[in-house]
């Protein structure tokens, strides 16, 4: 994904109502569960007018199933699409071959940005990693509210582009995540919640001055 702000906005409440006039600010929007299932995935064509939209559907289930999951993602426009990289190798590569077809990219879920993703998932994100660039992803999700994680995984990753959620208000830093290691920031309610073109700004101005 090309790299002008560093920043993702995660439009996850509401798809439309938010984006108008974040666009500049902001290297693409994600869309997740909340917004498609509400909206419809009429949202994701709508908002690829403005900016690449990654569809966050954390594709994880069995190859056939994540392939179809994949298709729709693609048909409507998603740029990219996130998915789960604990199924095991066959699932991401079933998605990886869709985005094939489509010209799109896969970032794969390394460990989750939340407590919970200490329990099992830092344990086997190393390997998740490994794989994901094994098969030829684009990138990985990595945590911003453990930047000594993002700074781990990031040697496995290599060229692979780090996508780093966790921002304001989980407790990660924007900037420490960039200096961390991650190519990009995903941010949600530090962006929506308010007024979502000043937050934007305030992000791509402060990240400016840190982005290699
Ligand atoms: P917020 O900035 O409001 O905390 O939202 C974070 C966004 O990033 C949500 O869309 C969430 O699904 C996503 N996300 C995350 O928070 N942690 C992860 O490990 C992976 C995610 O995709």
């Amino acid at each position: 994904m090309e790299r002008r702000t560093g920043v993702i906005a995660a439009l996850d409440m509401n798809g439309i109502g938010i984006a108008g006039g974040i666009e500049e600010y902001v290297d693409a929007f994600k869309v997740n569960y909340p917004v498609v299932l509400a909206q419809g995935t009429s949202v994701i064509r709508e908002l690829s007018l403005y900016r690449p939209v990654i569809a966050d559907f954390k594709i994880a289930d069995v190859p056939h199933i994540a392939t179809r999951i994949a298709e729709i993602a693609f048909e409507n426009k998603a740029s990219s699409v996130i998915a789960h990289g604990f199924t095991g190798s066959d699932s991401v590569k079933a998605v990886l071959d869709v985005a094939k077809r489509y010209d799109g990219e896969v970032y794969v879920v390394a460990e989750l940005s939340s407590a919970g993703g200490k329990e099992f998932m830092t344990g086997i994100s190393e390997k998740i990693v490994k794989m994901a660039k094994k098969l030829g992803c684009h990138g990985i999700i990595a945590p911003a509210t453990r930047p000594e994680r993002i700074k781990r995984l990031r040697e496995i990753a290599g060229e692979m582009q780090i996508l780093s959620p966790g921002v304001g208000k989980q407790g990660g830093d924007a900037v420490e995540a960039i200096n961390a290691g991650a190519d990009f920031v995903i941010v949600g309610r530090s962006i929506y919640e308010g007024n979502a073109v000043e937050n934007a700004k305030k992000l791509a101005e402060r990240l400016l001055g840190v982005l290699r």
